[in-house]
Formats: structure tokens, C-alpha cells, sequence
């Protein structure tokens, strides 16, 4: 073991590495899904654009295109008080019933009591994210048989274009979400003058789609409205159900079409543009969640861009989204993957790469879209990504369209801080906070505990209240959970202000969990409970199929990891008092998972039998990832529990439940074995539209599928590529930071590089490796840190000064 101090780069190197450490080098096709034929108006096919607030979905039809709005806002439901003053009295008598083994008794009370306040009188307060609606353009003079036609998504600079050509004249279109500007803008233009002309509508779906029933079956949304908007515009207002009642939210979406040469006319079926170069869409789009004025703010968008040529919004949006995108480069070789891409479209590489072709580049192109969609879906000052990122084709959405906090809306975000994304995190951080204040509440009523919880699904609604099946709904744990997204970013970040703003949250999660944490007569040590393992049921001692029990692992692996992360987040915050004393003291008496007999990590505190071995949900190896209890350096035989529980769950599952075994694959360094997952993950999916919960894959637009689309599965596996290539949060007893270099690499891979990526301890790195060797590392570091580099087997003790770059090269790699 070597120590570097003070490790300088030298000039030279510096310059001579520019390429390889800055920005895409990729060619453009690797950075792009394309098509040779239109895609159907749907969130399987259509191409997404999104700012963080408006999205787009663009099928590319010829003759007639429809593009798909949302707004994350566009929620159904409204506040309503769900706590249930009766569960309280259920708690402590369904734990005597647990730990007595009387688990039918324990089921049925838990059944009756432990949930929230649910009926058809209340249920559609809950609410569900709806889409916007749509903008049609019917083209004049168009028919479906064009020649050229090539419909693709341009990840590095986040716009979408068709182009193809009719007797003679080309016509493209290209259509964007601007963060800064807060609209969405679509140009469209003829190469000969004069042969554009097309009728833009807008609407919305007239009735609900009946396949995602969570809902009481009324009505969502009343009918909207379009009407013109001055001669050249057009307005869709409506207001959505707040339970029985139409007096929800109002939504609005205004429209304004500039065009050079030709006219536009307004009618009935919309406005008409004929005989025209080119013209420009502009769309804003705003709700009345939190008091906004849906009518003024967008007249107030509009009018920021009215002089705005598109070249200019275009170039502000852009340069906005690069400076997030263009972060992160990631090349997977061998050589001849590039040009895969520029032959084969996009629903043939995936479809060749199911049936395992290598194409390395194609898991370069589906991390990268990743990162596309988590910068589309989530920015500063908006909601989080949900279910359905924020790409909505229907009034009701699967599972609501929810913040579902037992596993998706955590994945979402498990790739903002590594893939160098941390401000799409915002969000997140800013939802956690809006629960806190409900969750007291909840804590309290259900509970009689102090601090604050988060429930399983929630809303924009300050819902957090158990769900009303506790199978999956009694899950006391997601705010502890939530937590760990607050940590992690000052792991990565450093941000001691932000870590003060995020203690109290830190604490109040804590605090609830001290008081709901009880201890097991057997064996004295802390446990919680009644609670479910998401959202496996066992066969009980008593002979009962059922979901509960005291001490589910997860639980109790949660629960090491916020007390953990609030006792670190304390020792940075450079304080100890009577608080952090009672955590250290839970910490040490916390119920540990165990092994059981077979050699498994078990899923609950007894070796039950699982109902479904293969469950898609992967509760009890939490601290494999996205924790990190288990690992390699300080508790090999938990490391090798989960990895035989990993092998009995089998290698199906839904598109997060495969994402989430590539991210275990990798902290068990198995990169072959995640490389497999990720080809199920990609194998094309049926466009159904029924929800079903053993069938994932991936839709030709290469969203997941869990049916229908859900875009955890696309941002959990991102994360877990990272995971393959670097890995950061194990520690040395004396504190310094491991990190790992290619921990998981797999073979198909041998020759690549990567920059950008994000190490916990505000550290950016690029490696480059051939033959399945690095070659060349390259470390940034945001502020001081000492740190040890693991290659394989190997250490490289470092450190770096705040600022500092180290380099690496092949003769330094080979003898540290
Ligand atoms: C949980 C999962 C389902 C689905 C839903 C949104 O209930 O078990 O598979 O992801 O959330």
C-alpha cells in the first residue's frame, strides 16, 4: 500500500486528456433512439421531452401527429384528513399477538384496524396524476406514405425531430421542453417555401381508462374546454374531481403559433396555418396546486418568449440541459458499436440485444438515457419524478401515478448524486419536508409517537397515512428511508447548510422510529412491528398465510441506516447530546437480519416459509443496496447471506425488481450476472395496457415496462451501471473512503471509458480500461479528502487537497 500526498497532475497530462475526461466524445448516433417508421400516440412509442414540469410524448405520425402533454401538477383528489383515531388501539395488542405466535389473531385485528381511513366517501380525495391532454396537428396535403422517414430522440441536446419527404418536399419538426423558458416548443418547416400547412388542436381524453382501477370508478375530470386565444392561439382550461365533487384543481394550457409566410386562421377544429415556410408552437401550461394562478402565469410565459425566435429558445434550452447532461460520458466497447447505432434503429438494437448481442453501446445509450429522463422529469422547484416520471397518456394512471416510498420513489433518485445529477434531487429533499408536518400527525393518531411518517403512496396531498390494505400499507419505515436521500447528498456534497436544513427531518424520522421500536421478550433486543416485508406474505408457524410480523428484516436494516446516517450526520454537525446518546444506545441493541438455516439472508426475523420465493420485491437485502450494512470489507458472511437470498428470488422479475438485482449483482461483484439482468430488463415488452406483476421489459421507446410503462425500472438500472464501474460507500475502520474501481466489470465490456461519474466524498472521476484493465484514472475532488483507491485486491491510499486533480496512469495502475 502506497500513499501518493499531494498528488499533482502535470500540465501536460492535464491538456493531452481533455477529450477523454470533458464532455460526450461519443459519435451523435450513440447519444441517440431512432425509428424508421411514426411511433402510436402512446408511452410505449412515443418520444419523451420534459422540462421538470411539461412533458411531452411525440409519436411522429405523418399525416397526423399527436403530441401527449402533461404538468406534474395535473393531480385529481385534494387535502384530506385519512388518519384513523381507532388503529391506535389495535398496536400494542396485535405485537403481544405476534411475539405469542398467534398470527391469525394477529392478521385479522391488523386487517380491521391498522389502516386508514378509506371508503368510497373519501377515496378519490387520494387523488391520481392525470395527463394534461394533447395537441393534435392534422398536416394538409399529407399522406401517411412519406419517403425518408426518420423519427429520433437526441439525448445531448434533448430534443425530439421527425423528418420525412412527400412528392418532393422535406419536412421536419422538432419539438422541446425548455426549463428556463417553462414551455414546450415545436418547429416545424418545409424545405420548399409555401408547402406547410397544418390544423393544431388541443383536448384531453373524454373518459377515464377503466384498466387502473385503485379508484372508486367516479368520475376524474369534467369535460374541457378549448377555445381561440387571440387569432393565433388556443386555450384548454379544465378542473379535475376532488372526490365526488368537480371543484378540484384547474388546469390550463395555452397555446400561440407564429408562423413565417402563409396565414393562420382560427375555427372550430382549431387554428389553420396554410401555405407556410415554417412556423413555431409554443405551449405553457400551469395548475392551481399551491394558489398559482394557472390564467396569469401563463400569459406571463408566453410573454417572456413572445420575442423569442425558436433558434434563441432553442439555444437556451439547450446549453440549460447540457450543463447537466454533458457531465457524464460513458463509452462501452468494443469498436463497432458505433456503428450499430447509425444502422440499426432503435427497436432493432433492442430486440438484438435481448437476444444477447453485445452491443456494449447500447447499455451506454440506455444509462445515458437515464440521466435524460431523471434531467426531463425532475428540477429544482417542482415535484419529484412519480411513477410515470412525469409522461402521463391517461386520466387514471397505474397505482395512481403515485409517490410509491416502499421502493420506486427511492429508486428514482438512486442516480441523481452518482451520475453526477445532484440538483434533480431538489425535488425530492423539497417533498420529503411537505411530509413532515402530515406525517407528525400520522405518527401521533395511528401511533401515539413522536416524530413524523411517510406512507407507501404518496401524494401531492399531504397523504401519510398507513394504506388502507395494510398487506402493502403498513410500512412504517419509507420515512427512514426517505432520510437516507438527505445523507446521502451530503456524502456526495458536502453541504453542511443543507445538512442543517435536513437534521430536523433527520431527527423527527428518528424520533418516531425510537418510540416504535419495542422490544422482543425472546430476545431483548429492538425490533419493528407489526409491519409487512413490501410486499411478500409467509406461511406462519399457526399454519397462517399472512403479510405480518415483528422485525421484518428491511425494517430493521432501515432502521441501522438512518440511525447510522442521523449519528454521522451529528459527528459532521459537530454535536452529541441526549438525542444521539438514546440513538447510539438503539443502534447497539437494534435486532441484526439473520442467516437462516439454508444459508440465506432472511427475509423476516423466524425462518418462515415465503408464500412466493420469487417475489419481485427484494425487501431484506435493503443493506446490500441501497444500503450499505452488508459489505464486502466488514461483514463477508451477510455479503454471502444475500447472495444466496438473491439467487432463490430467481432472475424474473418487473423492470425495478431487475434494476434492483443489477444494483445487488454489482455490490456483490457480478457483472456478468447484472449484464444478464439488464438483458431481461431490455427484452421487448407487449403493449399492454393491463397492469400486471410478473412481466417487465422495455418498450420500443425504451421506457420500462411493469406493464404499463413505470420509469423506475430506467433510472434504477442507470444507477445500478454506476454501481458496475464505481462503487463508493464502504469505509476503512480509520474513516477513510474505499472506493472501488470497476468493481463488477462485466466481460462483454473489456474495453471502455467513463468521466463524470460521482464519488461519496465530493470526488468526480474517468476511468478508461482495455482488456478488461484500467488503464488511466482521473479524480477531481470538491473538497480535501484522503481515500483509498481498491483495484481487485489491490490499495492505493490517497489523498487530495480541495480542488485537486490526481491522475493515475497505466505504469502507476499496474505497480501502486
Ligand atoms: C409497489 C410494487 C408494484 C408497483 C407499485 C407501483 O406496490 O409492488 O410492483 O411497482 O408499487
Amino acid at each position: 500500500m502506497i500513499s501518493f500526498r499531494h498528488f499533482l497532475l502535470p500540465l501536460a497530462f492535464a491538456a493531452a486528456s481533455a477529450a477523454f475526461a470533458d464532455g460526450p466524445s461519443a459519435p451523435p448516433d450513440a447519444l441517440t433512439l431512432w425509428y424508421r417508421t411514426p411511433g402510436a400516440p402512446t408511452v410505449m412509442e412515443a418520444l419523451p421531452v420534459g422540462n421538470g414540469r411539461l412533458g411531452a410524448l411525440v409519436a411522429g405520425g405523418v399525416a397526423r401527429e399527436r403530441i401527449t402533454l402533461s404538468e406534474q401538477t395535473v393531480w385529481s383528489g385534494g387535502p384530506h384528513d385519512f388518519d384513523n383515531p381507532a388503529a391506535l388501539s389495535g398496536l400494542a395488542e396485535s405485537r403481544r399477538l405476534l411475539f405469542a405466535g398467534r398470527y391469525a389473531e394477529a392478521d385479522a385485528l391488523i386487517r380491521k384496524k391498522l389502516v386508514c381511513k378509506w371508503g368510497p366517501e373519501v377515496m378519490d380525495y387520494f387523488g391520481n396524476f392525470q395527463t394534461l391532454g394533447f395537441l393534435d396537428l392534422a398536416f394538409i396535403d399529407h399522406e401517411e406514405n412519406s419517403s425518408d422517414y426518420r423519427r429520433e430522440l437526441d439525448l445531448a441536446t434533448a430534443a425530439t425531430r421527425v423528418r420525412y419527404t412527400i412528392k418532393g418536399v422535406t419536412y421536419t419538426r422538432e419539438i422541446i421542453a425548455s426549463a428556463p423558458d417553462g414551455v414546450i416548443a415545436l418547429r416545424l418547416s418545409a424545405d420548399r417555401p409555401g408547402a406547410l400547412g397544418f390544423t393544431a388542436n388541443l383536448g384531453r381524453p373524454a373518459q377515464p381508462e377503466e384498466n387502473f382501477p385503485a379508484t372508486s370508478g367516479r368520475k376524474l375530470t369534467d369535460p374541457v374546454v378549448v377555445s381561440p386565444h387571440g387569432p393565433d392561439g388556443l386555450i384548454l382550461r379544465g378542473r379535475l374531481y376532488q372526490n365526488d365533487r368537480p371543484d378540484g384543481l384547474r388546469f390550463l394550457a395555452r397555446l400561440r403559433v407564429n408562423t413565417e409566410g402563409g396565414t393562420v386562421t382560427s375555427g372550430p377544429d382549431g387554428l389553420t396555418v396554410s401555405r407556410a415556410d415554417s412556423a413555431t408552437l409554443v405551449l405553457a401550461a400551469s395548475t392551481d396546486y399551491q394558489g398559482r394562478d394557472p390564467e396569469a402565469a401563463s400569459l406571463a410565459t408566453l410573454a417572456g418568449v413572445a420575442s423569442k425566435p425558436y433558434a434563441a429558445l432553442r439555444a437556451t434550452q439547450s446549453a440549460d440541459h447540457a450543463n447537466l447532461f454533458s457531465r457524464v460520458s460513458l463509452e462501452l466497447g468494443p469498436a463497432g458499436s458505433a456503428t450499430t447505432a447509425s444502422t440499426r434503429s432503435t427497436n432493432e438494437r433492442l430486440a438484438a440485444f435481448a437476444r444477447g448481442e453485445p452491443d456494449p453501446a447500447f447499455a451506454a445509450l440506455y444509462f445515458q438515457l437515464g440521466r435524460y429522463l431523471l434531467i426531463s422529469s425532475s428540477r429544482p422547484g417542482g415535484l419529484p419524478a412519480n411513477l410515470q416520471g412525469l409522461w402521463a397518456e391517461t386520466i387514471r394512471t397505474p397505482w395512481h401515478g403515485a409517490y410509491t416510498a416502499n421502493i420506486n420513489l427511492q429508486m428514482n433518485y438512486w442516480s441523481a448524486e452518482s451520475a453526477n445529477l445532484a440538483e434533480t434531487a431538489a425535488p425530492l429533499h423539497a417533498f420529503i419536508a411537505t411530509l413532515v408536518e402530515p406525517g407528525s400527525r400520522t405518527a401521533r393518531i395511528h401511533y401515539d409517537a413522536p416524530g413524523w411518517v411517510a406512507p407507501v403512496h404518496a401524494t401531492p396531498w399531504g397523504f401519510t397515512s398507513p394504506g388502507q390494505n395494510p398487506g402493502w400499507g403498513l410500512f412504517p419505515l419509507s420515512a427512514a428511508w426517505l432520510c437516507r436521500h438527505l445523507w446521502e447528498s451530503f456524502e456526495y456534497e458536502g453541504d453542511h447548510a443543507a445538512l442543517r436544513r435536513s437534521w430536523p427531518v433527520m431527527k423527527g424520522a428518528a424520533e418516531f422510529l425510537l418510540a416504535w421500536l419495542v422490544t422482543d421478550p425472546a430476545t431483548g433486543r429492538l425490533v419493528s412491528g407489526p409491519a409487512n416485508s413490501p410486499e411478500n406474505r409467509f406461511l406462519a408457524p399457526d399454519g397462517t398465510e399472512t403479510s405480518f410480523s415483528m422485525g421484518p428484516s428491511m425494517d430493521q436494516e432501515i432502521a441501522w441506516d438512518l440511525f447510522t446516517n442521523v449519528l454521522a450526520a451529528a459527528r459532521a454537525l459537530e454535536f452529541e447530546d441526549a438525542f444521539t446518546a438514546r440513538v447510539a444506545a438503539a443502534l447497539a441493541n437494534l435486532q441484526a437480519p439473520r442467516i437462516g438455516r439454508d444459508g440465506r439472508l432472511l427475509e423476516w426475523a423466524q425462518d418462515y416459509r415465503e408464500i412466493d420465493p420469487h417475489h419481485r420485491h427484494i425487501s431484506h437485502l435493503f443493506g446490500l443496496y441501497p444500503g450499505r450494512q452488508f459489505t464486502r470489507t466488514d461483514n463477508p458472511a451477510l455479503v454471502e447471506a444475500a447472495r444466496r437470498s438473491l439467487d432463490a428470488r430467481g432472475d424474473s422479475g418487473t423492470g425495478w425488481s431487475l434494476a434492483w438485482k443489477m444494483a445487488l449483482r454489482a455490490r456483490l461483484g457480478d457483472g456478468d450476472r447484472a449484464l444478464a439482468h439488464l438483458r431481461t430488463l431490455l427484452h421487448p415488452a407487449e403493449p399492454v395496457r393491463t397492469l400486471s406483476m410478473s412481466h417487465g421489459g422495455t418498450y420500443p421507446n425504451l421506457l420500462c415496462a411493469h406493464p404499463p410503462m413505470q420509469i423506475d425500472g430506467n433510472l434504477g438500472a442507470t444507477a445500478a451501471l454506476v454501481e458496475l464501474l464505481l462503487q463508493s460507500h464502504e469505509t476503512l475502520p480509520d474513516g477513510r473512503r474505499i472506493i472501488r474501481l470497476l468493481p463488477a466489470l462485466p466481460s462483454a465490456w473489456p474495453e471502455g471509458s467513463v468521466s463524470g461519474l460521482r464519488a461519496r466524498g465530493g470526488l468526480t472521476i474517468a476511468l478508461r480500461w482495455s482488456a478488461g484493465r484500467l488503464t488511466e484514472v482521473r479524480l477531481n475532488a470538491d473538497r480535501a479528502a484522503a481515500f483509498v483507491l481498491r483495484l481487485g485486491d489491490r490499495d492505493i491510499s490517497l489523498s487530495a487537497l480541495a480542488g485537486q486533480t490526481l491522475l493515475l496512469d497505466s505504469a502507476r495502475l499496474a505497480n501502486p
